[in-house]
């Protein structure tokens, strides 16, 4: 189990395992090199870092849990091992399993426990779980994705998977809940969801955000035609976690950890 910090939203840091990610693909797919940004996050201020072994970004194939724990395990067992709050980002509950017996104390899964046995997995190691909005699945999901009432809707989704994983046996307070910006989601229902990130911190369990450099933030800054690409993102990306953090989030997932940090640090330091 994580405890979160009282004071300010604790910062997690995106270390991707993958050829494939959208903005760090590719950069730590060597293990060693993947421990050293990690520790290098840790460094620069993150609270935990967030291993991930499979890409979700729109149109990601997915790779089988063979391939995803030869990518993620020694890395999670070398962060672990030196002390550092390691998450685990997958929807796979054997990825998970084997995570959490390496030392892993988060279980990050977008597809808020889809795969049958990962809320018992989670609920044996007593474990901190964030369940996050996807609407379809990272193939399809930004096929003209579309919402009567997006806040609404995504809240009440939450709520309900939140209250089935306590049926299942996931204590109330190692849950995390996570509006899944980007994902079937258009730049609108992005702003939305930020906007309006008060009613789904209202829902009472702490709320994940993650928008860092993520495609509505070029849309915005640029065009639907010519967006600003993933590395100019940086501004667009703590104005977005500023809005967050004066809403209520209380972990904020991000790329970029020394400006989040310095950020995070400021908006507590006025609000
Ligand atoms: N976003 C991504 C991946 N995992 N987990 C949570 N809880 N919330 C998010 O918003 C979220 C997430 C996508 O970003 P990234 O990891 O940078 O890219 P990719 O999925 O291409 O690896």
């Amino acid at each position: 189990m994580f405890a979160l910090p009282l004071d300010r939203p604790a910062l997690m840091g995106i270390l991707n395992v993958t050829p494939d990610s959208f903005s760090d693909g590719g950069l730590h797919l060597d293990a060693s090199a993947a421990i050293d940004a990690g520790l290098r996050m840790m460094e620069e201020g993150a609270d935990l870092i967030d291993v991930g072994g499979e890409s979700t970004r729109p149109g990601a194939e997915a790779v089988d849990a063979r391939e995803e724990l030869r990518r993620v395990l020694p890395v999670v067992e070398a962060l672990a091992s030196k002390g550092v709050p390691v998450s685990i980002d997958t929807g796979k509950a054997e990825v998970a399993e084997k995570a959490l017996a390496a030392g892993a104390m988060v279980v990050n899964d977008v597809t808020a426990f889809s795969d049958a046995d990962m809320a018992e997995v989670c609920a044996r190691a007593g474990c901190t779980v964030c369940l996050m909005h996807m609407k379809g699945d990272p193939r399809t999901m930004q096929q003209n994705p579309r919402y009567t009432d997006v806040v609404a809707e995504v809240a009440s989704y939450l709520r309900e998977r939140a209250e089935s994983a306590e049926e299942a046996g996931v204590n109330r307070s190692n849950i995390w809940i996570d509006p899944g910006i980007g994902f079937g989601k258009t730049a609108e229902h992005n702003v939305a969801l930020v906007k309006n990130l008060d009613q789904l911190a209202a829902l009472d369990y702490p709320v994940l955000v993650g928008v860092s450099r993520k495609s509505f933030i070029g849309r915005i800054l640029g065009s639907a035609e010519q967006p600003l690409l993933p590395e100019q993102r940086l501004e667009g990306t703590l104005a977005a976690q500023v809005v967050a953090q004066l809403k209520g989030a209380k972990v904020i997932r991000a790329h970029d950890v020394l400006s989040s940090r310095r950020t995070i640090a400021m908006v507590a330091a006025l609000s």
